[in-house]
């Protein structure tokens, strides 16, 4: 067996299930913090629970979509090596508490997350906005493009469904500077899902419209956000592209520092994930997909996992209860 080959199947089959440890333990963590009015502290929970779990994994790790740079000293920082050190080389995208205001707020939909590729696969997204569009399985290769217009691609998706554009919902960010794509949205007659924050989530959804309501997300969002998104799209089908929104100098200078080279191409979610990914996501607070965090009386912990991976595509959706014993102990 050729190495990568080698590496590709220990991606597959040790690390698929140890991968749900590490983004139930963040959520665990986090969800302490739920309704609290802090967001750092709850992403600061979350970030350290996810790093003593990560460090645990048999991976050669680094981290390219992080908590940010090296230089802000945060943990979990783009470039940071987590894992044993024994095991296959991988790219890690993560966001240990994807949505923090809705934690903060014991809003729906905040999220744990992480996703390993193989070594040099992921793209390396600064952190600035990206304009994306996602829709789920099922629907012929091009049915929607960023570079059509917003009534276009609501148009084309209700005729790939075989349904009145009144029977579409696009989520959207609710944000000022989205305020004429919503109005567009809504002329074509489609319904509007705001979302307070938590785009990854709102295009995961998109996956599965029946369950979540939600057939296309449409808008400008965080870019690794994008980057983790894609990976969950490369698991489960579906259609999603995106462009780095790069305004300043400064911008441009940090996109380039990570190896991009065409401030405006358009990547497709498998250009943005260009291996083989594993993907998880714990539920922190109750959402469409997942449930949060619960707190029985007895004292266990239930927590619910969805857990997928891109060269089977199979997902997995697992429900945990735990003993509330010193691995969730509060760190802080
Ligand atoms: C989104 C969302 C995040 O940032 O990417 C958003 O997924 C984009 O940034 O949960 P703005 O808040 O500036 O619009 C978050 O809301 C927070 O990281």
């Amino acid at each position: 067996m050729a190495l990568t080959e080698a590496k590709t199947a220990g991606l597959d089959r040790i690390l698929t299930l140890e991968l749900v440890r590490v983004t139930e333990r963040a959520a665990v963590a986090a969800a302490r913090w739920r309704g609290r009015g802090d967001e750092k502290a709850a992403d600061q929970a979350a970030v350290d629970a996810m790093r003593k779990e990560l460090n645990n994994l048999a991976i050669e790790g680094t981290v390219v979509i992080g908590e940010g740079e090296r230089d802000e000293a945060p943990m979990l920082y783009i470039g940071e090596e987590v894992g044993t050190g024994y095991g296959p080389q991988v790219d890690i995208a993560l966001d240990p508490l994807e949505g923090t205001t809705i934690c903060a707020k014991n809003l729906p939909n905040s999220l744990a997350v992480v996703a390993i590729a193989e070594g040099g696969t992921l793209l390396h997204a600064p952190d600035v906005y990206m304009d994306k569009i996602a829709i789920g399985p099922g629907y012929p290769e091009g049915t929607v493009d960023l570079d059509r217009t917003p009534s276009e691609n609501i148009a084309a998706l209700a005729k790939a469904k075989g349904v009145r554009v009144n029977e579409i919902t696009a989520c959207i960010l609710d944000r000022p500077r989205h305020a004429k794509l919503i109005d567009e949205v809504r002329a074509t007659g489609a319904a509007v899902r705001l979302i307070g924050d938590g785009d990854v989530a709102g295009i995961i959804d998109v996956t599965d419209p029946d369950a979540t309501g939600i057939d296309i997300y449409l808008g400008t969002g965080g870019a690794p956000e994008g980057v983790l998104a894609a990976a969950a799209l490369c698991c489960t089908g579906g259609q999603m592209q995106g462009r780095l929104i790069t305004q300043s100098d400064s911008q441009k200078a940090r996109a380039s520092k990570m190896g991009i080279a065409n401030f405006d191409k358009k990547y497709t979610h498998l250009e943005m994930c260009r291996g083989e990914v594993l993907f998880a996501a714990t539920g922190v607070t109750d959402g469409n997909m997942l449930n949060g965090v619960h707190y029985a009386r007895d004292g266990r912990i239930t927590t619910e996992t969805l857990v997928m991976r891109s060269s089977k595509g199979t997902i997995r959706f697992i429900k945990a209860t735990h003993r509330d014993d010193e691995k969730f102990a509060t760190e802080s």
